[in-house]
């Protein structure tokens, strides 16, 4: 009922809604109406009411909930249905329960907190309420647990490349699953998979953005949106631009056209062409980063003149 009659509102954006007329539509009392407005209100809507013209939105408050996120998304896989939660342990958690349960690929849960947020290794990932966007997609791509990779990959192009569009910041890729500004962390993204050793069951890609976050409340190395731009950002126009960009390359992907993808995110990769060390399960490894291959592994040029082939690990940029 909430989001039938923000609809009706949204339809109308600076008009007038009648009790009466959202009554009538909607089959139900004028008092039940009234409820339902004093229930959107403590969740932040500003709904100004006058005797003679009715109710009237006035704003909506960025949070990242079903109803706001799914307004104009227009996505055709991702997003068709979204979880969201004012507070959960981590996003990816939920969501790989949700998929053991069948829940069909596209699946997001997003919250708006989390008590548990997780990084690779069992890191944490600092969530503070309110002020970035951490969320969780199902995924039931056709590929073997090793291309798992990939994933990352398309996810992590859609990051950079939603933070270019819509909030106009130079973002790069850290192989394999950081967004950099100036140099900064301000993504990173967890992509967890359930199956077998030559099948996948279901993917989970996790991101987790800092988009308001006082950079005060994240670890040293690591910024936010607002703080890079200098200004706030609308956090729901973010995620839903998002949305719509991983839904794009997503299916880009799935239609098997993924040299246009991997070049377009070798243009963005922040590791290429420089000399790097990977630490990877504590084994140090230090080359020159050639090329991302087909299966999104990092292609190092040992000192040696040999290549090796890099699944994981984490990045220091030496030069
Ligand atoms: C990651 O791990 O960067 C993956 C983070 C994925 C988080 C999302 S949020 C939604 C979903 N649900 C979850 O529970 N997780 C996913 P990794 O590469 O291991 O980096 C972790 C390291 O990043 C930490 O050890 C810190 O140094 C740093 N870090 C922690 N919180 C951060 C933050 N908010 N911003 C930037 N860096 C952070």
């Amino acid at each position: 009922m909430d989001d039938k009659i923000l609809n009706f509102f949204k339809k109308r954006r600076d008009g007038h809604v009648s009790g009466e007329e959202l009554s009538d539509a909607l089959g139900v009392s004028r008092t039940a109406i009234w409820k339902h407005i004093e229930k959107l209100r403590e969740e932040g809507y500003d709904i100004a009411a006058s005797p003679h013209l009715g109710y009237r939105l006035v704003s909506v408050p960025d949070r990242l909930t079903e109803i706001e996120l799914k307004w104009q998304l227009g996505t055709e896989l991702i997003g068709k249905k979204i979880f969201s939660y004012r507070e959960i342990g981590s996003t990816n958690d939920a969501a790989y329960k949700l998929a053991e349960s069948g829940e069909a690929e596209g699946a997001v849960v997003v919250a708006e907190y989390q008590t548990k947020g997780r990084g690779r290794l069992g890191r944490k990932w600092v969530s503070p309420r309110g002020k970035g966007a951490y969320f969780s997609v199902i995924l039931r791509p056709d590929i073997l647990p090793r291309e798992l990779s990939i994933i990352t990959l398309v996810s992590s192009l859609s990051v950079a490349r939603t933070i270019r569009e819509a909030v106009d910041l130079a973002a790069f890729i850290k192989w394999p699953n950081d967004i950099l500004v100036n140099q900064k962390k301000v993504c990173g993204i967890l992509t967890e998979l359930s199956g077998e050793t030559d099948k996948i069951n279901f993917v989970i890609a996790g991101v987790g953005v800092n988009i308001n976050t006082k950079k005060e409340l994240l670890p040293e190395g690591a910024t936010s949106l607002a703080a890079e731009k200098g200004k706030e950002i609308s956090r729901v126009d973010f995620v839903r631009a998002l949305l719509k960009n991983l839904d794009r390359y997503y299916k880009i992907f799935n239609s098997g056209k993924l040299d246009g993808i991997i070049k377009e995110y070798k243009k963005l990769s922040a590791v290429l062409d420089r000399q790097v060390q990977i630490n990877y399960h504590n084994q140090l490894m230090s080359g020159h980063a050639v090329d991302i291959d087909k299966e999104g592994a990092l292609i190092l040029r040992m000192d040696s003149g040999f290549c090796e082939r890099v699944l994981a690990g984490d990045i220091v940029m030496l030069r």
